[in-house]
């Protein structure tokens, strides 16, 4: 029989936990968009303070969490100022532009994920009464940086971000899809970089292991209308207590193990560096992604189609690039299986 493939293209595979099942199975529900779901309450309470915000709101997704978090920042033709390599930008289908009538307004991302201030200042000018120009509407960080390899972006730059969106009054939004990875690999609180974002969206579907969800959290008054944008784009669920459940478990017991992944992409990364041929910078190395280069003449796509034959689940990542993501449903020995035989098609 073939062996299962050892799927390193993303955390958001994870299955869940069999105590998340259990709690799925016997989840207090009510019908949510009636405000009825007693979990739902839990879980949105639970995660406000675990980020130190007033209120959180349940969604089914990042995306749908940024979406919503965009548009009840921002009225039409306002601004997002963000990273050209930013997650909101790149892979989000162009919704706050689409649905929100907002303008993507990018700036150069640095290497390791952080905006060039100069740019975001530059691009956060309000050119007072001259009406050529769209005003802006908020500013976005991303933590960790998928694209730079999951790479932590200091407090001091986010801190440093957050002064100068304020000296604005523009508002700061946290993509913080993998922030607790952030926090458990610094070893600081997560509340040491949202207290430099006015909204926070983070998701619990990657490598804390729920099957489904996101969290956005921020001020009572901005949860209220994100909650209208949830509604509008079709994210009201009802008997949700069925997957905040999980959800509660991810946050209970799922945050500590994340060090694991850490672990298991470094181990990962020291053996793919041992491969002659191969790029890759282990020291930047931070979190759970580990992002490389095939040598030539091997196109990104054909690496990763030949990595499948022989059971390893990659994914390409703009370039030459290619990604692989530890999570937990991969043991530190498939990821070193993973590396070698990676290393047998070279
Ligand atoms: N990222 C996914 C893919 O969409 C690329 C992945 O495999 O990395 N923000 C960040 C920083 C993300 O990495 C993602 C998902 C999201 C938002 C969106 O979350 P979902 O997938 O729940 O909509």
């Amino acid at each position: 029989m073939r062996r299962a493939a050892i799927d390193l293209r993303s955390d958001t595979v994870t299955r869940p936990t069999p105590a998340m099942r259990a709690a799925m199975a016997s989840a207090e529900v009510g019908d949510d968009v009636f405000g009825d779901d007693p979990t739902v309450h839990r879980l949105e309470a639970a995660a406000a303070r675990l980020v130190g915000k007033d209120a959180a709101l349940f969604v089914p997704s990042g995306t749908m969490g940024n979406l919503a978090s965009l548009l009840a920042h921002c009225e039409r033709a306002r601004t997002v100022i963000l990273g050209d390599q930013a997650h909101i930008f790149l892979y989000e289908g162009g919704g706050a532009s689409a649905l929100g009538g907002l303008i993507y307004r990018t700036v150069p991302n640095l290497p390791d994920g952080r905006l060039p201030l100069a740019a975001v200042e530059d691009a956060a000018r309000d050119m007072g009464g001259d009406a050529h120009f769209a005003l802006p509407g908020v500013v976005c960080l991303e933590n960790t940086h998928n694209r730079s390899g999951g790479r932590i972006v200091s407090v001091e730059h986010a801190a440093e971000v957050a002064a100068l969106a304020a000296s604005r009054g523009l508002p700061v939004h946290l993509d913080g899809a993998r922030l607790f990875n952030a926090a458990v690999a610094a070893g600081r609180p997560v509340t040491d970089w949202t207290r430099h974002a006015t909204s926070v969206q983070f998701c619990l579907s990657k490598g804390l292991g729920a099957p489904v969800g996101s969290m956005v959290a921020g001020p009572a008054d901005f949860i209220a209308r994100a909650r209208r944008c949830r509604k509008m784009l079709g994210g009201g669920m009802r008997q949700a207590g069925v997957i905040a459940a999980a959800g509660l478990v991810a946050l209970e017991t799922m945050i500590d193990r994340l060090a694991d992944d850490h672990a298991n992409a470094k181990r990962m990364a020291a053996a793919l560096a041992a491969i002659p041929g191969l790029t890759i910078d282990p020291d930047s190395v931070e979190t759970n992604i580990v992002v490389f280069e095939p040598p030539e003449p091997w196109t990104p796509r054909d690496f990763v189609a030949a990595a499948k034959e022989k059971g390893v689940l990659l994914v390409t990542f703009g370039g030459r690039r290619v990604r692989a993501m530890t999570h937990g449903d991969v043991t530190a020995r498939e990821c070193e299986q993973a590396a070698a035989i990676l290393c047998g098609l070279l």
